[in-house]
């Protein structure tokens, strides 16, 4: 592997799915391993001895944890193509700035959707297109969310793209109709050969949160 990168992951997981779109987009190769978190290996838990997750990207032999911090890096060490960040230090603060209010609400509200019921289901359903409704209107009429180039803020989201059809499922909720924009974006982004072939499929995000369910 001329690049020495390997990537400690999970299939399904929108973090790791995150860190393989950036590599792709940079033209990347890497050693790609699963990691079944009920029996972490032993190289998870020396490379990420703090948080025990993934993704955790070993670069060289050093590791470099946390999705968004993964991009960064990736995009600094990388820089020769498809800058991820704005070069620009507002832009920049802003774009990180939206993959953080990404990072504080969609997945804390998104997975409830799909596994709770009663109230606590109702909140999170609320909260989740709460946070959505902000999001098509940052992203507005624009092509991705920092304009003309796809970017960190477009990684840090696309990965819930898989989730929509778990969430209409689930939480009864209309992507199409509630964020049209939102939805126009992702299929744009699925056009990306880097995206369309890590983007998980939809049904198995959705079986997956159901084989949880059973197993409650
Ligand atoms: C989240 C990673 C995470 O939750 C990031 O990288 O952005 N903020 C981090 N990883 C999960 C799998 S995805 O659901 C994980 O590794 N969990 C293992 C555990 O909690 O023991």
């Amino acid at each position: 592997m001329g690049e020495d990168v390997v990537v400690l992951d999970l299939g399904l997981s929108p973090f790791g799915v995150r860190v393989r779109i950036a590599l792709a987009e940079k033209g990347v190769e890497f050693d790609w391993r699963e990691e079944d978190l009920r029996n972490k290996s032993d190289l998870l838990l020396k490379m990420n001895p703090v948080h025990k997750k993934i993704p955790v990207l070993i670069h060289k032999g050093k590791a470099v944890c946390e999705s968004l911090n993964i991009i960064q890096y990736i995009d600094e060490v990388w820089n020769h193509k498809s800058r991820l960040l704005p070069d620009d230090p507002f832009e920049r603060a802003n774009a990180r700035f939206w993959a953080d209010y990404i990072d504080k609400k969609i997945y804390s509200t998104g997975r409830p959707v799909c596994e709770a019921t009663g109230d606590v289901q109702e909140t999170a359903k609320k909260e989740l297109m709460e946070s959505f409704m902000v999001l098509e209107r940052e992203l507005g009429e624009k092509t991705y969310f920092g304009g003309e180039s796809f970017g960190i803020v477009d990684i840090a989201l696309i990965p819930y793209y898989s989730w929509f059809y778990a969430w209409e499922t689930f939480g009864n909720l209309r992507f199409v109709e509630e964020c049209p924009k939102l939805v126009a974006w992702a299929e744009r982004c699925m056009k990306r050969e880097t995206v369309a072939k890590y983007l998980p499929d939809q049904h198995k995000v959705h079986n997956f949160f159901l084989e949880l369910k059973k197993q409650v």
